[in-house]
């Protein structure tokens, strides 16, 4: 699948243009559209990276990172996705960056998410779907979930996100109505984001593929 990640990527640039802030998300495949992007980094202003390790691999290319809030409102953000449904709502998360990357996607005017075709499912929540939580609150959200959702909430143990906090994957999930299992789960004191991006999905779908497929 590694191929279609990166042809998903290249596909991507296309949407970059002179003196743009690019918003870069985390992953495999943003790996490859973070490559790809160094070829621009002398026309544009820089990035604004969603986590430590894209912050890493955009400067080790020479691209300035810049703060979001230097940068206001973004006109591209680019980012993969663990599971994409046919109305472009994403479980985000996998890589424990969900928190930074809804941040971005909400500042900027165009989302493009970039997957392999393995990402495109008809409902989402075969992937375990991650939650932001603090940590004092990690049981209180774990009981919460149970009885919101009907599903198993596991503590991702070992893993603390670039804002300190821990996450809790919710397995056995089938999400009918992904706008409302996010609104329901940010209620829950202790959450700080919920890797469903539902409210505001993905504007534009890049499938990776012979051709890449734009959806
Ligand atoms: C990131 O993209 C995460 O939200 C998600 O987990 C990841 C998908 O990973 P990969 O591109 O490596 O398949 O934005």
């Amino acid at each position: 699948m590694s191929e279609a990640k990166k042809l998903a990527a290249e596909k991507a640039i296309q949407y970059v243009e002179d003196n743009m802030i690019v918003g870069v998300g985390t992953g495999s495949t943003v790996a490859y559209f973070i490559d790809a992007l160094a070829a621009w980094k002398d026309r544009i202003q820089g990035a604004v990276s969603s986590s430590e390790q894209s912050t890493a691999r955009l400067q080790a290319h020479g691209i300035d990172v810049i703060d979001l809030n230097a940068a206001g409102p973004l006109s591209l953000y680019v980012d993969g996705a663990d599971e994409c449904d046919p109305d472009k709502c994403l479980i985000k998360g996998g890589g424990a960056a969900l928190t930074r990357e809804k941040i971005i996607a909400e500042a900027s005017e165009r989302f493009i998410c970039i997957v392999d075709p393995s990402k495109q499912v008809p409902v989402l929540g075969k992937f375990p779907l991650p939650v932001e939580v603090i940590p004092m609150a990690r049981s209180l959200v774990a009981r919460k979930l149970l009885e919101l959702t009907g599903g198993q909430p596991v503590w991702r143990d070992g893993v603390i996100t670039d804002n300190g906090n821990v996450i809790l994957d919710i397995h056995n999930l089938a999400i009918t109505d992904p706008v409302a299992m996010e609104r329901a789960i940010n209620q829950i004191p202790g959450v700080v984001s919920v890797g469903l991006f539902a409210r505001r999905p993905a504007d534009v779908v890049i499938v990776g593929g012979q051709p890449p497929l734009v959806l």
